[in-house]
């Protein structure tokens, strides 16, 4: 009886814990998928892919089929053929019924060692199907040339897999910084690898207008243009008077219908952001009669804005909503999906205040305050918005001053917005800075560029998005990972901002909430990383970092250094004598005190006695202001 037990229980581990399963049993292979699986049953053998595996789908299908192919032609040499009929090689099929576990996005991924058979309600289940199939060839197949004599071998498995949430996003701030087209759709195919199905592009802001609006040309011939500059964001020096724009560019209409294909075929929705009435100032420098101060304006360059510089549309001018009725009809026109987002964050209102045109508009609207007056420009965008047959999305200060009647809320500055927005029976999307900041330091700021605050690995994968007080969790349709690039200035550094703190958010928004487990994730995170080697994919090694925290007891007690990490076996040797630490210096236990006179602090790590982050040094004195700043 007991043995019986036993194996029940080890066979219901089997089924539902695939990191469990395989620990258990020791041969099972070893699978690394991220996002994980919702189930995972291991069975013997493996599937060996050749040249003559057929690819064998409906006609309608082999769109997704082809990708495969196409992914693999480089990496094998192989010509994989596509059929309608064979009893043998890798079938896409859609179920004839309505399987309700696998839902919209759900497949089934059963894997012998004579055929494959993949099967879902609908196409995208069967392309999240061919990523967990990919993940789970040779890391080789991300190759960009001929791995000769490589074995294409497929560990027998059956996965049931479907997301926990339907909106799945990553967003892509190309104004800060302009990404060209082939950046955009390798950011695309990246997040779709992943199983991510939404891209938010965040296409406007202060800093360039991205988009071409065929009606309105001065949108790009004056606002993708800025004078060029390097150095630390909202410290730069402004435009000097009669200088050149050289920086920027902006994506064509014929070049935005190709990304919106491209992205169609990974079954990801693009989500386009014109960002109004705040984050305007590229906008007002190509028509700045729609300011309430008049301009004129240049396009900023990442210098700080002095006393509230006017960067706002005029609620009180009609020419403002004209305008944003183009804009809307031909965004409306080139993006097929349901939403479009007028962001309605950060809005400056003091120009307001002071202006004529608004103060007429507040009095006939018998608006009260400017956040009143921002909010009816919302409104009136929900009205145009949805006389193009779309639906309005808007960061979270679009509850200020009441919220429009059909909007979707994206909460940003934490959840409060999201929670409001559902009382209020609005759905929402979840990107609390808190947890969702891919622009953030990932690791010690010492060791990396420059940017705002922290927001490490550990504190992505621990996201939630479903808070406790919400009485409907199917407001919440999801959440997103935002990358803004004031401090990104080319694609390298988007690649190492974004992974691997998406890995964590794309589990977070696919994987069942129970099956979260930080160390097998990392474990999984790192085969993806090595993948990301063959595929030439930049990432961020911060995670195998120490963190450096000073602390005082109070204002008379000297700084002391406490380190942190997020990885348990990690060792931190340290120096403060100038020289370079290494796995004979002294080892971190405990907070450190400060010797007298050190001027500099030095840390590296080691796993396994092998170096693995990177050497780490700062002045005392930096330490001190750090201090200083909290
Ligand atoms: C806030 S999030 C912003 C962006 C910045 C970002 C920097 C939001 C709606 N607005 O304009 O780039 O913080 O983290």
């Amino acid at each position: 009886m007991k043995k019986i037990l036993l194996l029940a229980t080890a066979c219901l581990l089997q089924t539902f814990s695939p990191y469990t399963a395989m620990a258990q049993t020791g041969q099972a292979p070893q699978l690394d998928l991220v996002p994980l699986p919702v189930k995972v049953e291991n069975h013997t053998g493996v599937f060996t892919l050749t040249a003559n595996t057929p690819l064998v789908s409906a006609p309608s299908l082999t769109g997704i089929t082809e990708l495969f192919a196409t992914m693999l032609r480089a990496p094998s040499g192989f010509q994989l053929l596509h059929a309608t009929h064979n009893s043998k090689g890798i079938h896409f099929d859609l179920s004839p019924t309505y399987n309700k576990t696998l839902g919209e996005e759900g497949y089934i991924l059963d894997i012998t060692p004579t055929r494959i058979d993949i099967s879902a309600n609908r196409p995208a289940g069967l392309f999240y199907a061919m990523q967990s199939l990919l993940q789970l060839l040779p890391k080789e197949v991300e190759g960009h040339e001929l791995a000769a004599h490589q074995r294409w071998t497929i560990p027998c498995v059956k996965i049931t897999d479907y997301p926990r949430f339907g909106w799945r996003g990553l967003m892509l701030d190309v104004s800060r910084h302009y990404f060209p087209k082939e950046a955009v759709k390798k950011y695309i195919d990246q997040l779709a690898r992943y199983k991510m199905n939404v891209f938010h592009w965040h296409l406007t802001d202060d800093q360039g207008w991205r988009i071409e609006i065929k009606s309105l040309p001065e949108l790009t011939t004056i606002g993708a243009w800025r004078a060029p500059r390097m150095g630390a964001w909202w410290t730069r020096e402004p435009r000097a008077k009669g200088e050149q724009v050289t920086y920027g560019g902006y994506y064509t209409q014929e070049e935005v219908k190709e990304i919106v294909q491209y992205a169609k075929t990974r079954f990801v929705t693009i989500l386009p952001e014109i960002d109004v009435p705040g984050h305007s100032l590229a906008a007002l420098a190509a028509y700045p009669q729609l300011s309430c101060t008049g301009g004129p304006f240049d396009v900023n360059v990442g210098n700080v804005f002095y006393a509230r510089e006017d960067n706002a549309l005029c609620p009180g001018n009609e020419q403002s909503f004209e305008l944003m009725d183009k804009v809307i009809t031909e965004i409306a026109g080139l993006f097929p999906g349901p939403y479009i987002h007028i962001g309605g964050d950060e809005c400056y209102k003091g120009f307001w205040k002071k202006c004529e045109k608004c103060r007429k508009r507040m009095a006939d609207e018998k608006l009260q305050s400017a956040e009143e007056l921002q909010s009816y420009f919302i409104r009136r965008m929900e009205k145009i918005i949805i006389s193009k047959g779309k639906k309005m999305i808007g960061w979270d200060e679009i509850l200020e001053g009441g919220l429009a009647p059909e909007a979707t809320v994206m909460s940003w500055r934490g959840m409060q917005g999201g929670l409001n927005a559902a009382k209020m029976k609005h759905p929402v999307i979840m990107t609390p800075d808190s947890h969702c900041y891919l622009d953030l330091y990932q690791g010690d700021p010492a060791g990396e560029p420059l940017t705002y605050s922290m927001l490490t690995l550990t504190s992505c994968y621990k996201f939630e998005p479903v808070p406790n007080e919400i009485t409907d969790p199917s407001l919440i349709l999801g959440g997103q990972g935002n990358l803004w690039t004031e401090s990104v200035p080319n694609y390298r550094h988007a690649e190492y901002m974004t992974w691997p703190r998406a890995f964590a958010l794309c589990e977070v928004f696919w994987s069942p909430k129970s099956a979260r487990n930080w160390d097998s994730f990392i474990s999984r995170m790192e085969t993806q990383l090595a993948r990301f080697d063959v595929a030439h994919v930049n990432y961020a090694r911060s995670v195998y970092d120490a963190a450096i925290k000073p602390v005082k007891k109070d204002s008379s007690q000297p700084m002391r250094i406490v380190l942190t990490r997020e990885l348990d076996k990690l060792d931190i040797y340290y120096t403060f004598d100038g020289t370079f630490p290494d796995n004979f210096s002294p080892k971190y236990t405990d907070t450190l005190n400060i010797p007298k006179g050190a001027d500099t602090f030095r840390m590296i790590t080691y796993r396994n006695n092998k170096p693995i982050g990177k050497m780490i040094t700062t002045s005392i004195k930096e330490l001190e202001k750090r201090i200083e700043k909290k």
